[in-house]
């Protein structure tokens, strides 16, 4: 292998440390990245057409190529998912839905997405699934769940529990637990008298959508809070204490989303908070830009304080990997193969730490040796680790995907 020899290289660095690489490299093999479908057609779905984005959320640019079909998304997905490196699922919502019928978002069924499980089966992955509470009618007042109106609430709520139905048909299916993720936009542009009453109705909304109890081998809920959205500036029902605060006194995940807090507010912290206090735990790992921006993650140090937090105490092994950006400015397959290995470069430079001895030098009060070692360890020969990697997963090395996005965009998408 042409990787070979850097990565002994590298290996035999990383033994001076005590990290054995080939370990680190079966742990990574392991990890399970939620790729979500709609960057592949800036969230458009497929259940209506010409329906306008909404819910306090925007996609930005009109590159070319985006996918229009169910079909083209799956091939747009197979060849994301051909670059990359060790194991993803797919992350569906309910727009999603593969079917000729014409059938509104609460008279969804699992038949609706028979074509979504018998490729997944084909590709030997795993469904993670939302309910899609935006860019509805329905939706149209800026509530939800959470409305006043009954009818709208009832409208909602069916179509939440349709999703948890759907949702645990994949995991019946595929053999894998699907993570369903609720998130709701519903909140004002200006300040509400009553900011009780909208998360009054929430709650009781959302008890009445998990009375229909699954087994948990084939579906787990979330429920994803956010600060503010575009036209809802001022109050959102589903905020950060209400989300966590809901999902701790239920039993249920909660799903921290990297772009819904305040800019200088990070998500990497919490991850060891919060899982102090719930079972497991959701990541939307995205990347705002001065707002909830959901630009493609970069290595940058917040994900690599994800990464660290996810790693360091083991908390990985209760935390579901999500991502959750959609940037329609550029090749939006590239987006996907740029942020999912971003996701697993910054795991591995988190698992390629020495994190037992930097905890005893911690104990020890020797923080002077802490900052010096994880400073050294920075520029450790990580990249050669990864290269190897890659190869060992029969996926391109280094850039050299890129070749093979931009020939499929003169083969396939150019002709869209
Ligand atoms: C919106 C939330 C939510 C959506 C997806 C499409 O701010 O982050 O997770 O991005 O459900
Ligand atoms: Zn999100």
């Amino acid at each position: 292998m042409k990787t070979e020899k850097a990565y002994l290289l590298a290996k035999e660095q990383y033994a001076k440390i005590g990290v054995d690489t080939d370990a680190v490299l079966e742990r990574l093999q392991n990890v399970v990245i939620s790729m979500h479908c709609w960057q592949g057609d800036d969230v458009n779905g497929f259940l209506f057409k010409d329906i306008e984005l909404s819910g306090g959320i925007q996609t930005t640019g009109n590159y070319p190529g985006k996918a229009n079909t169910p079909e083209e998304l799956r091939a747009d997905i197979e060849k994301a998912m051909s670059l990359i490196p060790g194991k993803q699922k797919l992350n569906l919502h309910a727009i999603y839905a593969d079917t000729d019928e014409k059938v509104d978002l609460d008279c969804l069924e699992p038949k609706h997405f028979e074509k979504w499980v018998e490729w997944a089966k084909k590709m030997g992955i795993g469904l993670d699934f939302n309910p899609t509470c935006f860019s509805h009618p329905m939706a149209d007042s800026g509530y939800t769940i959470s409305s006043a109106d009954k009818e709208v609430r009832d409208f909602w709520i069916r179509h939440c529990k349709a999703s948890r139905k759907i949702a645990a048909y994949f995991g019946k299916e595929l053999g894998q637990t699907c993570v369903t993720n609720h998130w709701f936009p519903d909140g004002s542009k200006d300040t509400p008298v009553d900011k009780e009453g909208p998360r009054k109705r929430m709650m009781t909304a959302l008890d009445e959508v998990f009375s229909v109890e699954y087994d948990e081998k084939y579906t787990k809920d979330a429920l994803e809070s956010k600060v503010f959205g575009i036209g809802a500036e001022s109050y959102t029902v589903g905020s950060n204490e209400f989300a966590l605060g809901y999902a701790v006194s239920r039993g249920k995940m909660y799903c921290l989303d990297a772009g819904h807090f305040h800019p200088t507010e990070v998500i990497s912290d919490k991850i060891p908070a919060v899982l102090l206090f719930t079972d497991k735990l959701l990541l939307h790992v995205s990347r705002p830009v001065r707002w909830d921006s959901d630009h493609v993650v970069v290595m940058d140090d917040e994900l690599l304080a994800i990464a660290q937090n996810l790693v360091r105490t083991n908390l990985i092994d209760r935390t579901y990997i999500g991502l959750d950006f959609f940037d329609a400015s550029i090749n939006r397959i590239a987006a996907w193969v740029i942020g999912t290995r971003n996701m697993q470069k910054a795991l591995l430079r988190a698992m390629l730490e020495p994190t037992a001895n930097l905890m005893q030098k911690e104990l020890e009060g020797d923080y002077t040796s802490r900052l010096a070692l994880t400073e050294e360890y920075k520029t450790y020969p990580f990249g050669a680790v990864w290269d190897y990697f890659c190869e060992k997963n029969g996926v391109p090395v280094g850039a050299d995907w890129l070749d093979e996005v931009k020939a499929y965009e003169s083969e396939v998408l150019s002709k869209r």
